[in-house]
């Protein structure tokens, strides 16, 4: 395989943007393929679609030098050395993956590649679907895979808000149809991975990034677990997890009120999606991690009846809607899903998240007459309320934390938090 020059990077949305700017930046010829031609428009004017400290600059340095354009003419993706495709793959309502994205990128590139070009999937695919897709790259260009072109599953760890230190000091796995496919990847990727590389089977790939999701997800669901038990014994589970964590090899997650992102509530479905059967754990994981909104809602309400007030004239703040701390993406989010849960229950219901638009415009203005307080996502912000001069704006002083950020409750606040069974 003759040394890569240009490359195609398909989908120019938070990792695929990221990485085809890391490709220009280390002196490739890239050019994105995006389908939302105002996106494309951004990028070649230098400007950033997604909010990721340094992207502004490093996309600036990409476009002015020459080695970065964006396009959303399939045309402009011909005959490239690599392709990267960096698209979606979201879950149908049914839980099953909804692989449309994906196939729709990898028929655009099998009619834009060339005899040799390296094939490169980033995504988070199902067991299984990258020798699919190279079975159907064969159907549609005649060639054979292996030979006439190299194909590879190369699964990113990335963490919003860390992405372009990630992206170079991470591990990183290379999972090759065939081992030259995973040592051309590996080679390539190295022009600006630093972390340590890995190269192997393009289905142990697949599995591996499912897997580390997994565990997570089932290991934030032990927490909850654990939850449930500390209001059962009285007891502040997050001291308890704070002693359990003393030990060398125990590192117990943290409760709240729900698992969200388009990772953690998505990735267990594509792991058990091609299996014949499953074994229960992974599943009731996910089914304890999409109760806790709900467990959340109990919370609230039985404060609400400490305090003989009908849910039905209760007004709730719900401050956060991020799907976590400091973020602006709202995927799958537990907060979205808690205010769905009580939004017919109680009388009126407002939002305040400094990262969202269109919600209140301050904290102030959110718990306002309000007869509740309740913490929905753990942004930075929230960690250091003056709750003595919130209280005073409030009508009744009740406060719940689904995300362990208030260590000391409020004085003249009847509360309330997940895990916090002393009170
Ligand atoms: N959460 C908890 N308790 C915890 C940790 C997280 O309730 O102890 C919640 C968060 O609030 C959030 C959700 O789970 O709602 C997911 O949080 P996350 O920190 O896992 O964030 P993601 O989904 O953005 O990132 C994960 C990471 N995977 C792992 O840490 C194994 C990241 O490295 C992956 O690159 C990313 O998924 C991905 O794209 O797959």
């Amino acid at each position: 395989m003759k040394g890569i020059k240009e490359i195609a990077v398909i989908g120019l949305g938070y990792i695929g943007l990221p990485t085809a700017i890391m490709f220009a930046n280390a002196g490739f010829k890239v050019i994105g393929y995006e389908i939302r031609e105002e996106v494309v428009e951004k990028i070649n004017l230098g400007k950033a679609h997604i909010v990721e400290p340094k992207i502004d600059e490093l996309l600036r340095k990409a476009v002015e030098s020459g080695n970065l354009r964006a396009t959303s003419n399939p045309d402009d993706i011909a005959g490239k050395d690599a392709y990267i495709i960096c698209v979606q793959t979201p879950l149908n309502d049914d839980k099953t993956p909804n692989l449309s994205y994906l196939e729709s990128a990898v028929r655009t590139v099998a009619k834009a590649m060339k005899k040799g070009s390296l094939i490169v999937i980033e995504s988070t695919v199902p067991p299984l679907t990258t020798v699919k897709m190279a079975k159907l790259i064969e159907e549609l260009t005649g060639f054979k895979a292996g030979k006439d072109f190299y194909m590879v599953h190369a699964p990113e760890r990335v963490m919003p808000g860390r992405i372009f230190k990630e992206l170079v000091y991470n591990s990183r796995i290379f999972g090759g149809i065939t081992p030259e496919s995973a040592e051309i990847a590996e080679k390539l990727y190295r022009s600006f991975v630093r972390g340590q590389t890995f190269k192997t089977s393009s289905t142990v790939s697949e599995v591996v990034k499912l897997m580390e999701n997994t565990f997570r997800d089932v290991n934030i669901a032990l927490a909850n677990e654990f939850a449930f038990l500390a209001h059962q014994y009285g007891i502040n589970v997050f001291e308890a997890i704070e002693l359990a964590n003393t030990h060398p090899r125990v590192r117990i997650h943290i409760p709240s009120i729900g698992v969200g992102g388009h990772c953690l509530p998505k990735d267990p479905h594509l792991l058990l999606w091609p299996a014949k059967e499953d074994f229960g754990l992974i599943k009731l994981a996910r089914e304890i991690n999409d109760s806790m909104p709900l467990f959340t809602k109990d919370l609230l309400f039985s404060a609400l009846k400490e305090l003989n007030i009908p849910p039905e004239d209760a007004t709730i703040a719900v401050l956060g809607l991020a799907y976590k701390g400091d973020s602006d993406d709202t995927r799958n989010s537990p907060a979205l899903a808690f205010v769905e849960a009580i939004k017919d229950d109680v009388k009126a219901v407002k939002t305040y998240d400094p990262f969202i638009p269109g919600t209140s415009g301050s904290v102030e203005e959110a718990v306002e007459n309000a007869d509740a307080v309740v913490i929905a996502t753990d942004h930075t912000a929230f960690k250091s309320l003056n709750w003595e001069s919130l209280g005073k704006l409030m009508r009744t002083r009740i406060l719940i934390d689904g995300r362990h950020v208030v260590e000391n409750p409020p004085r003249g606040f009847l509360f309330k938090g997940i895990g916090r069974g002393e009170f």
